[in-house]
């Protein structure tokens, strides 16, 4: 079964949904509505990621996120954190949190794979060619899948020589990130290979531009036609081996996936899936 991790956002600028769920009780009313709506996964984020973004202090960052956290974790909630901040990293597993995930694989923060090893939390690592001010400048690829492979391939190894087993481990080739148009599908085209990798792979592609910019090819208006976008490159990133896939609108990604789920025969998908 491919696993749906819906996002909850605690800031004010992310791209899609910021400023909505700034106030922590909101955040955790919406973490709560998601997984009634059937994500197997919450995950809380307090600083934006989207294109431009100034960088957040920590200590803000973990104001916004571990009473969300603390709360969807003793709500029987798996909750992943979503930030490139060792510090929030740790008090978020303290919160309860079962997943850190780095965006960045790792590389933003020095001390996050040395944090994270010592936990016994999962790690979500991130293809990531530096922070959102300056991630276009460094879009540059000869060959984007195996540009990607080979820098998340460094980023598994620099894991395990902290100490984090492979099976701790899950891959995202971080669409948006450090990609312009053309390089994300050439990357999303890749990722039967990346599950090849061997960790778990995570695929998000929620609301993100290239869709948007793919319907605007169309002459069809941007404003709330990304979901459904979406829940497509989401079943696509499923049917090529991804492990999870990380979205907004957790019932458009659910009932494409249950559907996508019926066309292959269940115990096809639950085979494919279950080898990740
Ligand atoms: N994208 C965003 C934020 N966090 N985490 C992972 N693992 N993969 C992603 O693709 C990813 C992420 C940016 O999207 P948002 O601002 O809408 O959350």
């Amino acid at each position: 079964m491919t696993l749906v991790m819906g996002i909850v956002n605690v800031t004010p600028d992310s791209f899609s949904d910021g400023g909505r769920y700034l106030d922590a009780s909101a955040a955790v009313a919406h973490g709560l509505w998601l997984r009634d709506q059937g994500a197997h996964l919450l995950d809380v984020g307090g600083e934006s990621t989207r294109p431009g973004a100034e960088r957040v202090d920590p200590a803000v960052e973990r104001e916004r996120v571990l009473p969300v956290v603390r709360e969807l974790a003793a709500a029987g909630c798996a909750v992943s954190i979503d930030t490139m901040n060792a510090s929030t990293a740790v008090a978020a597993v303290e919160a309860g949190a079962r997943i850190v995930n780095d965006v960045s694989g790792g590389l933003a923060d020095p001390e996050m794979l040395d944090a994270v090893a010592a936990t016994s939390a999962e790690v979500v690592l991130g293809h990531w060619r530096g922070p959102s001010a300056e991630m276009y400048a460094r879009a540059e690829y000869d060959d984007p899948v195996a540009e990607v492979l080979a820098e998340l391939a460094a980023r598994v190894e620099a894991a395990a020589a902290a100490g984090i087993a492979p099976s701790r481990v899950i891959v995202d080739p971080g669409i948006g990130f450090g990609k312009r148009g053309e390089q994300n599908w050439a990357v999303l085209r890749g990722t039967e290979r990346i599950a090849g990798l061997g960790p778990r792979v995570l695929v998000g592609t929620s609301r993100k531009r290239f869709l948007a910019d793919r319907l605007a090819e169309h002459g069809e208006p941007d404003e709330g036609r990304r979901d459904l976008a979406t829940a497509v490159t989401s079943v696509l990133a499923a049917q090529a081996g991804a492990w999870a896939v990380r979205v907004h609108d957790v019932a458009a990604t659910r009932d494409a996936l249950r559907v996508a789920e019926a066309w292959e025969g269940e115990s096809r998908w639950a085979a494919r899936t279950r080898s990740r």
